[in-house]
C-alpha cells in the first residue's frame, strides 16, 4: 500500500519499504563494503582469507561499518557472502585470489541429501553474532540489512562449482530433471528461510534476497525456479515476522518483474540498470537502477543518470541504489559525490 504519511519516527529506509512516499530518498549501495575501499583491502590482507573475514565477528562488524564512517548512507549491509549457505551445509568452499569462489560441485541432485547439515546453525553462529553487535552499534536512524542468495542463484554455484561463466552444469542438471530440480530448490528455500529468520532474530531490520542469475532461467521455468522458491522463503519469514519487509532482487528478470513482484510477497523490488522504472508495478517500493559503470565514471554522466532515475521514481516509494554491486576500481570520491547528488535532489511527493 502506498501512503503519503511522512511523520513517522521510523528509519527512512524502513518508511520507504513500508510503501511511504518520502521527500528524503534513502540510499545504500550493493557491495558498499569491499575492494574499492583501501581500509577493506588492508583488513582483507590481515585476515588472509575472505571466509575468515566472514566468520570473524570483530572483523565483519568493522568492514560492515567502514563505508558508513566515510559516507552518509542510510543502511549497513551485513558483511558476509551468499555462499556461506553451501559452506554451512557442509559443501567445501574456497575463495581463490583473482578467481572468486570455488566449490566441489554436487555431481547429482541426490548429493544434496548426503550433505551433513548437522553443523548448519553452529557454523553460522558468527554471522548472527556479527548482526547482534551491529544492532548495538548502529545509530537508530540507520537500517541493518541481512541477506541471502535466492535458491536458484545459490544452486548455480553448488552445481557448477564456480562463477564466471553461464553455470552450464546447473542449467543442464535442471533441464535433465525439472521436477527433481524444483524439489531441490524448495529444500534450499527452507534452509535459506531458517537462515534469514535467524538473521532477523539477531537484529536485521530487513533482508534482501539476491537472485543474481535469474536471467539464465528459461521463461517457461521462471515460476518454478525463481518465483516459487522465493515465495516460499517470504511466506516462511512472514509466518514468524509479519512486519519485516523483504527486498527481492531478481537481476535482469526483464518481462518477469511484475509477476515476481506480485507473486512472491516481497515489499520492495531491486532493479538492475536495464529495468525501466516507469514500466514497474505501481504498488511496490523500488530500489536501485543506477548503472555501476556510471559510478565508476562519475561526473556529468552520473549526474544526468541520477536526475533521470529520481524523476522517474517521483511520487513512488523509492530507495536509491545501484543496479548491481560497486565495481572495485570505483574511486571512493565518486560515492561521496553520488550521495550528495541524491541528497540535493528535492523530490515531489
Ligand atoms: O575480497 C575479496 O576478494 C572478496 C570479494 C567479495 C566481497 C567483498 C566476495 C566474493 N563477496 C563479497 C561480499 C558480498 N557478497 C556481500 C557483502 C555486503 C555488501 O557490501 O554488499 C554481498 C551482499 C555479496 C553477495 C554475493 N556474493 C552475490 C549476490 C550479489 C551479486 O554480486 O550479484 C554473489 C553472486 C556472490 C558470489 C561471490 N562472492 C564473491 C565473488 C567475487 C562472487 C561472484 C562470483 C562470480 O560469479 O563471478
Amino acid at each position: 500500500m502506498v501512503s503519503m504519511n511522512n511523520l513517522s519516527s521510523e528509519k527512512p529506509m524502513l518508511q520507504a519499504l513500508r510503501g511511504q512516499v518520502t521527500q528524503y530518498t534513502p540510499i545504500w549501495l550493493m557491495r558498499q563494503a569491499g575492494r574499492y575501499l583501501p581500509e577493506y583491502r588492508a583488513l582483507r590482507a590481515e585476515a588472509g582469507s575472505f571466509l575468515k573475514l566472514c566468520y570473524n565477528p570483530s572483523m565483519a562488524v568493522e568492514i560492515t561499518l567502514q563505508p558508513l564512517r566515510r559516507f552518509d548512507l542510510d543502511a549497513a549491509i551485513l558483511f558476509s557472502d551468499i555462499l556461506v549457505i553451501p559452506h554451512a551445509l557442509g559443501q567445501g568452499l574456497d575463495f581463490v585470489e583473482g578467481e572468486g569462489p570455488i566449490l566441489p560441485p554436487l555431481e547429482t541432485l541426490a548429493d544434496f541429501d548426503l550433505l551433513d547439515i548437522s553443523g548448519f546453525e553452529q557454523k553460522l553462529a558468527p554471522v548472527y553474532e556479527t548482526l547482534s553487535r551491529l544492532k548495538e552499534q548502529l545509530p537508530p536512524e540507520k537500517t541493518l540489512i541481512g541477506f541471502a542468495g535466492a535458491p536458484w542463484t545459490v544452486a548455480c554455484y553448488m552445481l557448477h562449482g564456480r562463477g564466471g561463466g553461464k553455470f552450464e552444469r546447473a542449467t543442464e542438471t535442471a533441464a535433465a530433471d525439472p521436477q527433481g530440480f524444483k524439489t531441490f530448490l524448495l529444500k534450499l528455500a527452507d534452509v535459506t528461510a531458517d537462515y534469514l529468520i535467524s538473521q532477523i532474530k539477531h537484529g536485521a531490520d530487513t533482508v534482501q534476497i539476491f537472485d543474481s542469475w535469474a536471467a539464465l532461467v528459461p521463461d517457461e521455468y521462471f515460476h518454478d525456479r525463481i518465483i516459487a522458491p522465493t515465495a516460499r522463503i517470504v511466506s516462511a519469514i512472514k509466518a514468524v515476522y509479519p512486519d519485516v519487509p523483504i527486498i527481492g532482487f531478481p537481476r535482469q528478470a526483464g518481462r518477469h518483474y511484475a509477476d515476481y513482484a506480485g507473486q512472491t510477497g516481497i515489499s520492495a523490488l531491486g532493479l538492475d540498470p536495464q529495468a525501466d522504472i516507469s514500466a514497474m508495478p505501481k504498488n511496490i517500493c523500488l530500489q536501485g537502477n543506477l548503472d555501476p559503470q556510471l559510478l565508476l565514471t562519475g561526473g556529468e554522466d552520473m549526474q544526468r543518470a541520477v536526475t533521470r532515475i529520481m524523476d522517474a521514481a517521483s511520487g513512488r516509494p523509492f530507495i536509491f541504489n545501484l543496479g548491481h554491486g560497486v565495481i572495485k576500481e570505483t574511486p571512493p570520491e565518486h560515492v561521496a559525490a553520488l550521495i550528495s547528488l541524491v541528497r540535493q535532489y528535492k523530490r515531489a511527493i
